[in-house]
């Protein structure tokens, strides 16, 4: 294949990779949900950090705060789906998937 093609067809895949993965705004902080974990499990950020959390399982799992009434509720979140959270107040906010208990992250909020 001549260069300038195979140039394009990386291009072209690069695009549609980065379509197929969006990324996460500059400022925001990216948890990532794989092999029934988060990571990283515990974050401590400034407050009105926007948080977002990725599922790069091939499972659904979600987003759930121990708080009631909760911070976080998500949906189960399918591969690729994402989850973000604004968090304007200081505080320690744990959390877990609703599917799996013993999937276990904290987000601290100074
Ligand atoms: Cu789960």
């Amino acid at each position: 294949m001549p260069r300038t093609r195979r140039a394009l067809a990386a291009l072209a895949l690069f695009a549609a990779l980065a379509w197929l993965t969006p990324a996460a705004q500059a400022g925001d902080t990216a948890i990532t949900i794989d092999n029934f974990s988060f990571t990283p499990a515990r974050v401590t950020v400034p407050a009105g950090t926007h948080v977002v959390w990725t599922n790069r399982d091939d499972i659904p799992h979600t987003v759930t705060s121990d708080d009631k009434p909760r911070t976080l509720k998500s949906s189960p979140l399918d591969t690729g789906d994402q989850y973000s959270m604004t968090f304007d107040k200081p505080g320690t906010y744990a959390y877990f998937c609703s599917l799996h208990p013993h999937m276990q992250g904290t987000v601290v909020v100074q």
